[in-house]
């Protein structure tokens, strides 16, 4: 039995200062909304696991090759959340244990590219990531890093990723982003890196949930090495996870232990498993399905209200609404929406003038909200508070509504 059923109050009792914090936060989320499109709420059986005591455990190494005595137990709990990944994703190999999606590419990047490798990856401010070799990241520090961007339509121009290819010759090419609304097109992209001898690495941090449930195309089976974090989509613990084939995985496996990480956070790697066994279920199929409506419907009435939506749209859970030519900044479209109580972030949007802490972007996603129970009626709702806010107006006017839906709509 964990400490919490026992004793509910003991965290307020020992420690009332952090216990009010943790309290403020429940509250913070309980009384506002979440479109920020790498958010979510995962479910009570998956934050349980990070009460449970094998957060005291050491575990260094590998089920059956542990560093640690009396490891039986993580050992199967690493073993169940490898077992039930590749079943969700069709994987040949699965390592549950990066702490994060940046730790997870950093030790695929070591795996592939090596030491001083070169890569090729998307860049930030045209929706890429910050671990795709951004020059501030340790992707962009310990390796030699091209980046592509996307064309005026807002999708990845292949004829970049193509030329940068051939003339940087890099051990890795890195599909993926975390403002890029649009499907990829993997076998493109393997059939680029292959024609230059060149691993595919591809990351999923996003879409994953939409992917685990087959409602955008999966790189599994065509990249080498697919990365993702577990809390987006997915709904689970924070966290990270590498599937590879066969042929890479022990390779991968080093790069994660010894090579860029000790011991392992087996709570965290329990809630994977719940997580996981969560999206084995016929119902996590219905919700992905209820996300991506719900973000399509986002962006088709953003447009209908004259806002510009980066791509036209989107075939995933993200929209990202190009505010430039409203007199809004993305920072402070954020400030403003805070106010009225909606949680989303200022975003670069490709060829941004801005600066990142200004920008003239806004991302939204739909996963959190519809963990809520959100679909289009209420989707409707926040659009009009979203145009309201970009129009001037002012937020307090909403911050009712918002606490209307989020009454109505209860955290898990
Ligand atoms: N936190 C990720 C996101 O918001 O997409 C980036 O690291």
């Amino acid at each position: 039995m964990n400490n919490v059923e026992s004793h509910p109050d003991l965290l307020k009792e020992q420690d009332a200062e952090v216990a009010a914090w943790l309290q403020r936060e429940d509250q913070r989320q309980s009384s506002t909304l979440t479109l920020i499109a790498s958010e979510n709420h995962s479910s009570a059986a998956v934050r349980e696991t990070g009460q449970s005591r094998i957060t005291d455990k050491y575990a260094e190494g590998y089920p059956s090759r542990r560093y640690y005595g009396g490891c039986e137990v993580a050992d199967g709990i690493e073993e169940l959340a490898r077992a039930r990944a590749m079943k969700l994703f069709g994987a040949e190999a699965a390592n549950v244990q990066p702490h994060s999606g940046t730790t997870a590419n950093l030790a695929a990047l070591m795996a592939l590219a090596g030491p001083n490798g070169r890569i090729v990856g998307m860049s930030l401010k045209d929706g890429g990531h910050l671990s795709h070799g951004h020059p501030r990241s340790a992707t962009g520090i310990l390796f030699e890093p091209k980046q592509y961007g996307v064309n005026s339509d807002g999708r990845i121009d292949l004829d970049e990723v193509r030329d940068l290819v051939k003339a940087h010759k890099p051990q890795v090419l890195i599909a993926g982003g975390s403002a890029y609304a649009r499907n990829i097109d993997y076998q493109a992209f393997k059939d680029i890196a292959k024609e230059h001898d060149a691993f595919l690495l591809a990351d999923i941090a996003h879409p994953a949930g939409l992917i685990a449930a087959g409602l955008v195309p999966s790189p599994v089976g065509i990249a080498d090495v697919v990365t993702m974090t577990t809390h987006k989509t997915l709904r689970g613990p924070r966290g990270g996870m590498i599937l590879s084939t066969k042929d890479v995985a022990k390779k991968i496996n080093s790069a994660v232990f010894p090579g860029s990480q000790g011991g392992p956070l087996v709570q965290q790697i329990a809630g994977k498993a719940v997580a996981f066994g969560e999206a084995l279920r016929p119902e996590f199929r219905a919700y992905q399905e209820s996300v991506q409506t719900n973000a399509t419907h986002l962006a088709d009435r953003l447009i209908g209200e004259g806002l510009k939506v980066v791509s036209g749209g989107t075939d995933n859970h993200i929209v990202l609404v190009d505010l430039q030519g409203t007199g809004m900044t993305g920072a402070d479209v954020e400030e403003r929406a805070l106010a009225a109580g909606l949680a989303v972030n200022k975003n670069a949007v490709p060829n941004d003038p801005l600066p990142p802490m200004v920008t003239s972007g806004l991302r939204l996603g739909t996963p959190a909200v519809t963990t809520r129970g959100f679909g289009t009626a209420e989707i409707d709702q926040l659009v009009d508070i979203v145009v309201g806010l970009v129009r001037g107006e002012d937020p307090g006017r909403y911050r009712s509504i918002v606490l209307e839906l989020s009454e109505a709509h209860p955290l898990p």
